[in-house]
C-alpha cells in the first residue's frame, strides 16, 4: 500500500513507523526521479534530503515553526510532504514553482532563491518569536555547504550567536558539493569534522566504558565531561562553530531518520542557537545522478530515467560559445584569469579550467568577493574575466561600483542567463543588470547579438584595462547569425530603411534582433520605413545615436531588460542631452515579478512579441502623422497560435 499519496500535510507522518518512514523514503525517491525525469528541475539535491525533510517535519510544526530552505531548489520533498503532489507542471505555466512560493503554501516563507540568505531570514524570525514572547514558535534553517560559503550567511551567525538564549536551529546539510565540490577553508573544515567521530558520540561510548569500571569511572568521565572545551577540540575539531558560540551537533547521518529525528529533537529542545551537521548525498538513490561527476544532476533538463541521458540533445548555447573562446583568449593571452561563482560548469568556465587550471578562480557562492578580489587581480596586473549569471551579479553591485569602477579596474563581467530566463521564475531573471549597471561610471556594457558578437565583443572588453566591462548575453540556444549591413559609429546597421526620409529608428538590444528585424517586416507591410541598428555596446549610448535618430520621425528602444533606467531610458537622456526632440518610446520587461512559465509564454504575457510591438509602433506612427485607421493599427497583430 503506497504512503506517499495518503501524505496531505505534515502531521500525516506523525503515525508512522520507523519502518514505514523508510519505505516512504524510497517512494519520494521513485516519485522525484519519474517526475523530474520528465519536466526536468534540481534532481540530485533533492533525492538528498528525503530523510532530512521527513525528520524535519516530524519534529517541528510547520507552519507553525518555521522550516526555511536555503535558496530553496532542494524544497521538493518539503512540497510533497505539504500537500503538493501534483508535479506534472513543475517549473510551468500554472504548475508548482521550482522552488518554495507562498503563494502555494502556507509551509512556504523564502521564495527568492538566491543563496545564503536563509540564516538572515532565520534571525530576523527568530528575533521576531522572541519579541513578542511567543516561546512555542521554532525557527529551522537549513543551509548547505556550498550556500554556507556566502558572506550573508556568515554575517548572519555572527548575529544569532550573540543571543545565547534565542533559541534557532540551523541544519548544514553537508553534501561535500555546491554544484561542483564545495572549496576552501571552510569545506575543508566541514570535511574535519564529518570525518572525526563526533564528540557527542565518543562522550556516548566514553560514559559507557567509563562506568562499566568500578570506583573511578564515574568521577574519571566527570572529570572529562567537565574538561569539556579542550576535550571536545581535541576529539573532534568542532571549534569553530562553538568558538562562535553556537552549541553544534553531530556530524549525523543525513540519511538515518531515526538518528536525525533524536538529534533535531535536541536541538529544539535546546533553547539557544544550535548547529546540527547532517550528512548527506546529493543524488542519493539513483545512479545516474551519483555517476555525474560535474554536478550529481544539480539542475537537469528532461531526461530518459533509465539513463539519466539527455531526452533532447543541446545545441550550441550562448554560454559555450563563450567558453571555446575563453580558452582562445587563454592561448593568446598568458594574463587572462578567470573567476566563478561556484557556477564553473554552468557558466562555460570548466575548459578555461581544464587548460589553465592556475588561472582559474572558484570563489565559492561568494560573488561580492569574486568581484573585489577581481579588483585585486586586476590592479595586481591581470585580467580578470567573472563569469556569473546576470540575476547574481545584483549582489555584487556595490563591488562593481566602488572597487572596480572607482579604482578603474580592467576587469571584465560577463553575464549568462541574461534577459527573461522563464521556468526558474522571478528571482532568475536577468533583467536588472542593464538598469543598476547604467549608474556606474566608466563601465562599459555589451550585449551581443549572436555568436559572432559574443566572440567579438569579448575580445573587445578584454582590451579595456582601465574600467569595468560587461558582456552580457541569453540563456540557452543561439540562434543563427544576424549578418550587419552596413555602420554607423560604432553601431551595426541591420537594416535600412530603403528611403531618405525613414519613419521609425528601431534600436535592438542583443539578442532580440532577430524580433526587431521581424517588427520591421511588419511595419514595412504597412508602409513605414525603419532602420534597424544593433548599438553592440550599449552603454554609453554611442556618439552616433543622436544624429541617426535625428533623421528619423519616432525611435523605438527593444530590450530584454526592466523598462526602468535601461537602454530606452539612456538612449532617451542621450536624445535629450543632445537636443534631439523626435519621441521615444521603450519597450521592456514591466518592473514587477514575472511569475515562473517558458520564455516564450513570459516574453508573450509582457508584449515583447514582434506583432504586439509592430501593433504599437504604428499606432504611435499613426499618432504622429495621422496616417492610419485604427483598423488598420489593430491588423498588425496577426493571430498567435
Ligand atoms: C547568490 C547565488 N549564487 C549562485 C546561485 C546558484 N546556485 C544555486 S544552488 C547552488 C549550490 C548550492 O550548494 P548547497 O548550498 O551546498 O546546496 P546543494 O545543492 O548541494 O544541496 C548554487 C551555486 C544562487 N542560487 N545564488
Amino acid at each position: 500500500m503506497p504512503l506517499l499519496t495518503r501524505i496531505r500535510g505534515p502531521r500525516d507522518l506523525d503515525r508512522l513507523s520507523l519502518e514505514q518512514l523508510d519505505q516512504l523514503a524510497e517512494e519520494i525517491r521513485t516519485f522525484l526521479v519519474d517526475a523530474v525525469s520528465k519536466t526536468g528541475g534540481h534532481l540530485g539535491p533533492n533525492l538528498g534530503v528525503v530523510e532530512l525533510t521527513i525528520a524535519l517535519h516530524r519534529v517541528f510544526e510547520s507552519p507553525k515553526d518555521k522550516v526555511l530552505w536555503d535558496t530553496g531548489h532542494q524544497s521538493y520533498v518539503h512540497k510533497l510532504l505539504t500537500g503538493r503532489q501534483d508535479f506534472s507542471k513543475l517549473k510551468m505555466k500554472g504548475g508548482l514553482s521550482g522552488y518554495p512560493s507562498q503563494a502555494e503554501s502556507e509551509h512556504d516563507i523564502i521564495e527568492n532563491s538566491h543563496a545564503s540568505t536563509v540564516l538572515g531570514w532565520a534571525d530576523g524570525l527568530a528575533k521576531a518569536n522572541q519579541v513578542q514572547k511567543r516561546d512555542d514558535h521554532h525557527v529551522v534553517a537549513v543551509i548547505g555547504d556550498g550556500a554556507l560559503t556566502g558572506g550573508m550567511a556568515w554575517e548572519a551567525l555572527n548575529n544569532i550567536a550573540d543571543a545565547k538564549d534565542r533559541p534557532l536551529v540551523i541544519v548544514v546539510n553537508d553534501n561535500e558539493r555546491s554544484y561542483a565540490p564545495t572549496i576552501g577553508g571552510l569545506a575543508n573544515h566541514l570535511a574535519t569534522l564529518r570525518t572525526t567521530d563526533g564528540y557527542e558520540r565518543f562522550l556516548a561510548k566514553g560514559k559507557d566504558l567509563l562506568e562499566r569500571t568500578p570506583v573511578v569511572g564515574r568521577p574519571l568521565y566527570e572529570t572529562l565531561h567537565g574538561a569539556k572545551k579542550g576535550l571536545k577540540d581535541f576529539i573532534a575539531p568542532q571549534g569553530m562553530f562553538e568558538d562562535l558560540g553556537l552549541k553544534y551537533v553531530g556530524p549525523i547521518d543525513g540519511h538515518d531518520i531515526e538518528a536525525l529525528e533524536s538529534a533535531l529533537a535536541r536541538a529544539k529542545r535546546f533553547g539557544g542557537p544550535v548547529i546540527v551537521h547532517c550528512l548527506t548525498e546529493k543524488g542519493r538513490g539513483y545512479q545516474p545522478a551519483l555517476q555525474d561527476e560535474a554536478d550529481r544532476f544539480h539542475g537537469i533538463g528532461p531526461i530518459h530515467p533509465d539513463t539519466g541521458l539527455p531526452v533532447k540533445a543541446s545545441g550550441a548555447d550562448w554560454t559555450s560559445v563563450f567558453g571555446d573562446e575563453m580558452v582562445k583568449l587563454g592561448q593568446e593571452r598568458e594574463d587572462i584569469v578567470a573567476i566563478t561563482a561556484a557556477m564553473l560548469q554552468p557558466v562555460g568556465l570548466k575548459k578555461f579550467a581544464d587548460a589553465f587550471p592556475d588561472r582559474i578562480y572558484d570563489v565559492g557562492i561568494a560573488e561580492q568577493h569574486g568581484a573585489v578580489s577581481a579588483a585585486g587581480l586586476a590592479t595586481g596586473g591581470v585580467h580578470p574575466v567573472f563569469a556569473v549569471y546576470a540575476t547574481f551579479l545584483n549582489r555584487a553591485f556595490d563591488q562593481v561600483l566602488m572597487d572596480v569602477a572607482l579604482h578603474k579596474c580592467g576587469v571584465t563581467f560577463v553575464l549568462d542567463r541574461a534577459g527573461v530566463t522563464g521556468t526558474d521564475g522571478a528571482s532568475h531573471n536577468g533583467m536588472w543588470d542593464m538598469s543598476i549597471l547604467q549608474v556606474v561610471p566608466g563601465l562599459r556594457l555589451a550585449a551581443p547579438r549572436d555568436a559572432d558578437q559574443v566572440r567579438a565583443q569579448l575580445r573587445e572588453a578584454v582590451q579595456v584595462d582601465d574600467a569595468p566591462t560587461v558582456v552580457r548575453f541569453s540563456k540557452g540556444a543561439v540562434g543563427p547569425a544576424v549578418p550587419a549591413v552596413g555602420r554607423v559609429g560604432g553601431m551595426d546597421v541591420l537594416r535600412e530603411p530603403g528611403t531618405d526620409t525613414p519613419d521609425v529608428l528601431l534600436v535592438s538590444v542583443g539578442a532580440l534582433a532577430p524580433m526587431c528585424l521581424e517588427i520591421a517586416g511588419l511595419l514595412e507591410q504597412q508602409g513605414i520605413s525603419t532602420t534597424v541598428v544593433d548599438p553592440r555596446w550599449v552603454k554609453p549610448v554611442d556618439e552616433a545615436m543622436a544624429p541617426l535618430a535625428e533623421r528619423h520621425r519616432v525611435v523605438v528602444t527593444v530590450e530584454d531588460n526592466s523598462r526602468v533606467g535601461g537602454v530606452g531610458s539612456a538612449v532617451a537622456q542621450a536624445l535629450r542631452d543632445a537636443g534631439v526632440d523626435v519621441p521615444l518610446r521603450d519597450f521592456g520587461i514591466p518592473p514587477r515579478f514575472l511569475d515562473h512559465a517558458s520564455r516564450a509564454e513570459v516574453m508573450a504575457e509582457i508584449g515583447l512579441t514582434a506583432p504586439d510591438i509592430a501593433r504599437q509602433v504604428t499606432g504611435l506612427v499613426s499618432k504622429i502623422d495621422g496616417r492610419f485607421e485604427q483598423s488598420e493599427v489593430d491588423s498588425v497583430e496577426p493571430a498567435r497560435d
